[in-house]
């Protein structure tokens, strides 16, 4: 049984990267359902306040973002590799864009045209995740059409990307740049109405994401929340690797906040476990799980010393 815990629901196009890296690194894995919207009273404490999805779990670490997670699943399995010699710059450079600038159009004109179809509260959720107020139906409706004209420029990016006829972004073989922009193209299947027909003008599109889809997510096996939960509670941290702490940045054992730079900006406070340019650890203890250390990438993420 594998002890590869991933927390997620089925309409996240940020946990269909992840199910798609597990997949190409041949991995089995346990399946947690969360909420797609607050309270996550199986997930939040956890992450200790880290709401977003997804959230990969071993024992009683927790390695938050699908940036971090490719990392984690490279070190664990490094063939088939996510970054190949090369284009690492590029892959990463791509997977920023697709994840920040094409998503969120895609978001709002995806959720936009499905207004009636989406979960109960799951407009006014996000909306507020984005510190804005509630939107009406209409609003909502409104910015699918305008979001609409902010995602045909980069879809078509994509196909020239696909011009000459390479299978994967950057080559013979899918990279990070491939996972990050799949999920987005993934997600305009909708919930209900279709968006997909946005690709129609592109073969090059279809072809590719046919060869994405076709990595599949590896083995899945479902798992109760309160299972995960016992599973940390169970459990102790792993040890962490040496820490090379950057110009300025806490030290082990110093107390520090870590929340997300872009949306859903609730501070994690905790104890430096580990650090490095990459990756900030923070060790927490929860009366429901006890001690866990929580995993954050640095890029898209602010800390600050916790006084
Ligand atoms: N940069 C994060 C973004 C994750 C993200 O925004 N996930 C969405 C779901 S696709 C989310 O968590 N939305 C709010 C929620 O589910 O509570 C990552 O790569 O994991």
């Amino acid at each position: 049984m594998s002890d590869l815990i991933l927390h997620h629901y089925d309409f996240s196009n940020f946990a269909e990267k992840a199910r798609l890296m597990l997949g190409f690194k041949g991995l089995a894995w346990r399946s947690v359902e969360q909420p797609p919207i607050l309270p996550k009273p199986k997930l939040l404490p956890l992450t200790g306040g880290y709401r977003r999805i997804p959230i990969l779990q071993q024992g009683a670490d927790l390695w938050c973002d699908t940036r971090l997670i490719a990392r984690e699943l490279e070190r664990r399995v490094p063939s088939p590799t996510f970054f190949p010699d090369g284009t690492r710059g590029h892959g990463e450079a791509i997977a920023w864009w697709a994840e920040h600038q094409f998503i969120r159009p895609t978001a709002l004109f995806v959720s936009g045209i499905n207004a009636e179809h989406m979960p109960a509260g799951l407009h006014e959720d996000r909306a507020r995740l984005h510190g804005l107020p509630p939107p009406s139906i209409e609003a909502v409706r409104a910015a699918a059409e305008r979001n609409r004209h902010l995602v045909r420029p980069q879809i078509k990016w994509l196909a020239e990307m696909l011009e000459d006829g390479r299978p994967y972004l950057l080559g013979g073989q899918p990279c990070i740049a491939d996972f990050a922009a799949y999920h987005v193209v993934w997600f305009y299947r909708g919930r209900h109405i279709d968006c997909r027909a946005e690709f129609a003008p592109y073969p090059t599109i279809l072809a590719w994401r046919d060869r994405m889809a076709a990595i599949g997510h590896g083995k899945r096996t479902e798992m109760n929340p309160d299972e995960a939960l016992a599973v940390a509670r169970y459990a102790s941290p792993g040890k962490p690797r040496p820490s090379q702490p950057q110009d300025g940045d806490p030290r082990p054992g110093e107390l520090a906040r870590v929340r997300p730079a872009d949306n859903a900006r609730d501070w994690i406070e905790g104890e430096v476990l580990f650090i490095d340019a990459d990756e900030i650890a923070l060790l927490r203890r929860d009366p429901e799980v006890g001690e866990v250390a929580v995993h954050f990438p640095r890029l898209g993420y602010d800390w600050r010393r916790q006084h």
